[in-house]
């Protein structure tokens, strides 16, 4: 069996008792463990200037997963993590064109890092590795690995939303990026809708694309698979770890502080695109509707804050303390504060038995690829008595998870009505949505989306070796013929 190269911006080994931080970590290094293999990337290190040209990647092996790192300079770090990656395509991809920046400089600095990176990989490359790369930070990767001579199989996975064309052509070289992203075999998204608007993009631009039934698609005189493989949970371990974990200290610190009072739980990275000032001021418009509701419910939000050097991430922490401030002011009693801010990362599993405390778990990003937050709520939640998901329909999630109350996150008056309608569900209802959820999750797990993608990548790679062959005799002009063929192929 071939090896497995996963290539992320960030590398997280595992430390015990250490969070892994974000959806990317958790997905990408539960996948790895389960199947062995290489996970290459960005230290997290800053280095020397000189250094970071010629050092070559620190090996450390845990278990059956090999982690190779690599440090950045000052300069690469503010041009292509901080800058391209995180102040121009981070807003864009999550339709905050109002928050984006264009800096050329950034943007040159983001392809000479995509560039060194793929530098680095090669070097530790067999010829039968399959290469799976992850994420906006590393859209030309693929590109990259090929001018360099690499013929492996190199599939793409985007974790976060992939935006409509006319939101995409505010980035200024859109059509560079997207024509990188065509040297992958295989791209893949979290939603159908994010697939959809990536084809719009192909099939409407100036190279005129063309995608087939099968999802191949042909553009730039290249050939790719293109689909959605919505990342999922093991919601059964969860399940587990919830209910082991319920009996630790600051579980029922938290639980004996509720004094019988209802739990609304949200928990997320600090970030403008998850919609925590909506939020609170839905939960305020609650507490002004449903005066009955004082003393009787709380409303606990554990953000730890995330890239806290990028300017716009603290203006949000800000911005909600001052909201969280003014709505405590405006409502608490001695022995009751509505909302409870939580600004720090918790162990993963004790975070997934808070999560079994809730009657609410509310998640309601302005966007999310997917949220994984959502998936693990459901999960951890007593199926004899399980709590409510109130869930953004922006989050990639509601695509797969028709069980939550799915609300519009721009409608703080329907988001307030969501959450009165969780807190007062009857059991049989919330047993029945849970019910249905968890049969779910449990049909798309995390081995699922892994197997899927990676099943298409080799099922590709073994056909596009046959299609650059095609390609070559045929004018591109004909694929309408002859794409079909090759599509029945993949
Ligand atoms: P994120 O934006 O990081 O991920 P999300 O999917 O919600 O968002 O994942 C966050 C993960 O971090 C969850 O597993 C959660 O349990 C954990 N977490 C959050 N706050 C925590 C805390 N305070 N302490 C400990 N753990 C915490 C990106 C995309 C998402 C996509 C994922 C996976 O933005 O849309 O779902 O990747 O593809």
């Amino acid at each position: 069996m071939s090896r497995l190269i996963v290539v992320s911006n960030r590398v997280a080994p595992t430390q015990p008792g250490r969070p892994a931080a974000g959806g990317l970590a958790i997905g990408v290094l539960d996948a790895l463990q389960e199947t062995g293999g290489v996970w290459f990337g960005w230290s997290g290190e800053i280095t020397g200037e000189a250094a970071s040209q010629t050092r070559s990647p620190v090996i450390e092996r845990q278990g059956n997963v090999t982690y190779a790192t690599v440090g950045l300079s000052r300069r690469d770090y503010d041009q292509y993590y901080r800058g391209f990656s995180n102040a121009t395509l981070w807003p864009t991809f999550h339709y905050r064109n109002d928050l984006s920046r264009y800096d050329r400089q950034e943007y040159a600095g983001y392809l000479r890092v995509n560039a060194m990176l793929a530098k680095q990989l090669k070097t530790l490359l067999e010829p039968d590795d399959i290469i799976w790369v992850h994420d906006y930070h590393l859209l030309p990767f693929a590109r990259c690995l090929r001018e360099l001579g690499v013929k492996n199989p190199i599939g793409f996975f985007l974790h976060i939303p992939f935006p409509v064309p006319e939101v995409l052509r505010t980035v200024p070289p859109h059509e560079e990026l997207v024509r990188a992203m065509c040297s992958y075999d295989v791209v893949g998204f979290q939603t159908e809708a994010d697939c959809q608007s990536f084809v719009d993009y192909v099939e409407r631009g100036s190279c005129h694309g063309s995608v087939d039934e099968a999802g191949v698609l042909y553009a730039w005189g290249q050939f790719l698979k293109v689909a959605a493989y919505p990342i999922g949970i093991y919601p059964d371990a969860i399940a587990r770890v919830a209910q082991q974990f319920t009996a630790r200290k600051p579980v029922r610190s938290l639980r004996e502080g509720m004094h019988g009072r209802k739990l609304i739980m949200s928990v997320d990275r600090l970030d403008y695109s998850k919609g925590l000032v909506e939020r609170f001021q839905a939960f305020e418009r609650l507490l002004l509707g449903a005066p009955d509701w004082h003393g009787r419910v709380s409303l606990v939000q554990i953000a730890p804050p995330t890239r806290s050097d990028v300017q716009t991430y603290q203006r949000i922490r800000q911005n909600l303390e001052g909201e969280a401030g003014r709505i405590n002011g405006r409502f608490a009693q001695l022995d009751w504060t509505p909302i409870q801010y939580l600004n720090r990362k918790y162990e993963r599993n004790l975070l997934m038995a808070l999560f079994r405390q809730a009657h609410v778990g509310y998640v309601t990003p302005l966007r999310d690829g997917m949220n994984l937050v959502a998936k693990e709520y459901v999960a951890a939640q007593n199926p004899e008595d399980p709590g409510v998901l109130v869930l953004s329909q922006f989050a990639g999630a509601a695509e797969q998870m028709p069980g939550a109350l799915v609300v519009n996150p721009f409608d703080l008056s329907q988001m307030a009505e969501a959450l009165e309608r969780a807190l007062s569900m009857p059991l049989a209802e919330r047993q029945a949505r849970y019910t249905d959820m968890m049969a779910r999750l449990r049909e798309n797990n995390l081995s699922v989306w892994r197997d899927t993608f990676l099943g298409d990548l080799r099922r590709v790679a073994r056909a596009s070796a046959v299609a650059r062959n095609v390609v070559r005799r045929v004018d591109a002009t004909a694929y309408g013929r002859q794409g079909s063929a090759l599509g029945s192929r993949y």
